[in-house]
């Protein structure tokens, strides 16, 4: 199987680039940071492709596919896993350009990623497109506002992909974690403060990039004829927030 990760230069794209390759399946591990993907492929050997990629970038995603070795072209599993979140400030405080560079990340990038490899799966009849979604996609709480928004699209992008692919025996899944600590997910977030990123995991016993990587690999190594349309997970000690009422 080959598989190509998004995001492989950290977090759950590092531990998914693991796992394949540990079960003797081949990654292409995508993402900006160059010396990051190529010191993970010296680690895992000939069955690791890195590949400079920034997705929200047209041209980069053409380059990136166009420039893959013939026998690495095939490509069976696409993990749409590049994405992150900016910022939990209010939506009338929060920067533009934050909202903008997440639209562009988990959307566009997504989206153009999808379009750019899926043709190829549909003519060969079979592939699978795992697409990175959040509890934040499913559940509005304060700060999330365009994170959130960006995820339920991510949601709704792969069942309308289920719809068009009916028939060609190419599957679609949308894997939504919740809390999930061991990634730079919040340090992003916080833009760097990492004591802010800290306390976000404080007290907890969060889920792991590995759950995320072994929940990726067992969707990627069912039967071809089980779709999983949309898997929610969160950590045991995280739950539902009440309705916000604001009392005079
Ligand atoms: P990390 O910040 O650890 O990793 C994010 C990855 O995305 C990095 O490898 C980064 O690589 C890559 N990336 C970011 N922007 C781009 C870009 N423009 N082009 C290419 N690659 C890019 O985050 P996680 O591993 O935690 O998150 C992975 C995915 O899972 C995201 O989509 C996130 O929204 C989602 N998620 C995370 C949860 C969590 O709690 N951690 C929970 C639910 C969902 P580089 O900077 O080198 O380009
Ligand atoms: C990441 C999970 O709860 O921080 O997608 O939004 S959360």
């Amino acid at each position: 199987m080959i598989v190509f990760i998004t995001g492989a230069s950290a977090g759950f794209g590092a531990a998914m680039a693991r796992v394949f390759v540990q079960n003797g399946h081949r990654a292409i591990l995508a993402a900006r940071r160059t010396e990051r993907i190529d010191k993970l492929a010296r680690e895992l050997g000939d069955k690791a492709l890195p590949i400079t990629l920034d997705v929200t970038s047209r041209a980069s995603i053409e380059a990136a596919l166009s420039g893959l070795p013939e026998d690495w072209r095939d490509i069976d599993v696409l993990i749409n896993n590049a994405g992150l979140a900016l910022n939990t400030k209010p939506a009338h405080e929060v920067p533009l350009e934050d909202w903008d560079t997440m639209i562009a990340t988990n959307c566009q990038g997504l989206v153009t990623m999808t379009r750019a490899v899926l043709p190829a799966m549909v003519a060969r009849g079979s592939g699978l497109i795992i697409n990175l979604g959040s509890v934040a996609g499913h559940f509005p709480y304060p700060g999330g506002n365009v994170y959130g928004a960006t995820k339920a699209f991510v949601a709704q992008f792969t069942l309308n992909l289920r719809a068009d692919l009916v028939g060609t025996g190419v599957r679609a899944t949308d894997l939504a974690p919740g809390l999930c600590g061991g990634t730079e997910f919040s340090n992003v977030r916080f833009h760097g403060d990492d004591a802010a990123a800290a306390k976000v995991y404080e007290g907890t016993t969060p889920l792991s990039p590995e759950d995320i990587a072994n929940t990726a690999y067992w969707i990627a190594t069912l039967p071809p004829h089980v779709n999983v349309n949309r898997i929610e997970m969160m950590p045991t000690c995280q739950g539902f927030a009440p309705f916000a009422i604001k009392r005079n």
